[in-house]
């Protein structure tokens, strides 16, 4: 795995409720015209065909930036609407049980919690990995420590599989993250909460190109 398999590097992590009352695929539009790469489609309460209609519309919506879907949790979803990926945490199926059940050609990412998660040797098998969280979030409150800047750099040193840094990433935390080793941010309230989410992607997008 290197960093061609990951080009990403604006992830958007919807989140219904952040959109605060806006419909949602406005928002995800305006957050793909603002310059989002990479969207995981995050749903923790919608019945499976409910969640199948939504991700199916997300994923239209997606292609028509070019940019590929991935699915939160649930492999049902992503295999039905052959999404481009598939995103599980430390407490879903692991990820091998994962693969089995989704098939072949659908790459899953996975969240880091400690260091320790990195010794399980399936982790070796990850598209990538979530640094979750970054930094603690009002957004998931349930959530172990944080990693910080220090523990990013700690696992940086200690992987080359890509790293996306999620928990209350902002625009004023952005260049810090990625010059710590992020390949990649991933936001839900920095964008779906944005009075203008196209604005808010676009001026995540320069920060990051700020870092580099
Ligand atoms: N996983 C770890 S933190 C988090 C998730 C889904 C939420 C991040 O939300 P925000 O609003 O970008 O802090
Ligand atoms: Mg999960």
């Amino acid at each position: 795995m290197n960093k061609r398999d990951f080009p990403f590097r604006l992830y958007l992590v919807t989140d219904e409720a952040a959109c605060l009352g806006r419909d949602f695929f406005w928002v995800l539009e305006q957050a793909l015209k603002g310059g989002v790469d990479l969207v995981q489609i995050r749903e923790k309460s919608l019945s499976l065909t409910d969640f199948m209609d939504k991700a199916l519309r997300a994923k239209a919506i997606c292609s028509q930036y070019n940019v590929p879907l991935i699915v939160n949790d649930n492999w049902q979803v992503a295999k039905a609407i052959q999404a481009d990926g598939l995103h599980i945490g430390q407490s879903d199926a692991g990820i091998q049980e994962a693969k089995l059940l989704i098939g072949p050609g659908i790459p899953v990412g996975l969240s880091l919690e400690t260091m320790d998660d990195l010794e399980d040797e399936s982790a070796k098998e990850a598209w990538y990995f979530g640094v979750s969280p970054v930094f603690r979030t009002p957004t998931k409150q349930d959530t172990r420590s944080e990693w910080g800047l220090e523990g990013l750099q700690r696992l940086r040193s200690a992987t080359s599989i890509p790293l996306v840094a999620i928990g209350n990433v902002k625009e004023d935390n952005t260049q810090s993250i990625i010059n710590a080793g992020a390949d990649a941010i991933a936001v839900v309230s920095g964008i779906c909460s944005a009075p203008d989410p196209a604005k808010a992607a676009e001026n995540f997008r320069n920060q990051i190109e700020k870092a580099v």
